[in-house]
């Protein structure tokens, strides 16, 4: 395999695979309610015709994301991988990650080949970003009603994500949010990392991300020749 290829893919352990040869594997975080899970379904349903896709949800006790995205029947059972990570959250997707490593890999033997794994974090607070041993690329996904300061605040997933989601805009109006006053905070933590604003359940609301993960595709596929 090419071991030149762009910088955007360092090399990291994985357990059995090379980088390039299997799925891209691209992680969601960040706080409870954000929309997330309503990112993963959409971005699901924009790509699934011409994407083989898997996910792998982490929830603290229970499978709720995982049973979300069955009901809505956005990709077939078998490729919506459920961990229950007990206490930390953040520890499945940050420290100890062989329960979702191991996910992951046995999604792709049971169903692949797959071009892309999502790996939704059980969000819990703001600091919450993957290993880049388990993803890829990360999307760190807040909401306007979640406070337009957040930006500004900072942390690791606001500063380091590969991809700023700030979602529900349809919002904005209702809670006050100042979109500008966000979009320049996020450029001073960020510097030139993107940023989208958007609201994933709104018709086209996943367009812009949908597009971002097919260029990072595009770039995967790129290397893997
Ligand atoms: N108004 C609005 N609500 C949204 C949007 N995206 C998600 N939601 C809602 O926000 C709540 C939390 O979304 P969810 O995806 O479960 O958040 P998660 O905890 O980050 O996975 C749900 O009630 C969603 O329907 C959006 O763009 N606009
Ligand atoms: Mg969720």
């Amino acid at each position: 395999m090419h071991r030149d290829g762009p910088e955007v893919f360092p090399e990291r352990y994985t357990a059995s695979v090379e980088v390039g040869e299997r799925a891209l594997r691209v992680g969601l975080g960040g706080p409870v309610g954000s929309g997330k899970t309503a990112t993963v379904a959409a971005l699901c349903r924009a790509l699934r015709a011409t994407v083989s896709i898997g996910v792998v949800t982490n929830d603290i006790y229970t499978r709720e994301d995982a049973d979300f995205l069955l009901r809505e029947a956005v990709l077939p059972a078998e490729r919506i991988v459920a961990v229950e990570t007990g206490a930390c959250p953040h520890t499945a997707i940050r420290d100890d990650i062989s329960a979702n490593l191991e996910a992951v890999e046995e999604l792709e033997e049971a169903v692949g080949p797959l071009d892309l794994v999502l790996v939704e974090s059980g969000g819990d607070n703001l600091t919450a970003t993957f290993s880049r041993g388990l993803v890829d690329a990360q999307v760190f996904v807040i909401d306007v009603a979640g406070g337009d300061d957040i930006p500004r605040k900072g942390g690791p997933g606001v500063t380091t994500a590969d991809l700023l989601v700030v979602n529900k805009i349809d919002l904005a109006p209702y809670v006050g949010a100042d979109l500008e006053r966000m979009a320049v905070d996020a450029a001073a933590q960020r510097g030139a990392l993107p940023v989208l604003f958007t609201a994933v359940k709104q018709p086209g609301g996943i367009d812009p991300v949908a597009a971002w993960v097919g260029d990072r595709l595009a770039a995967w596929r790129a290397v893997r020749t």
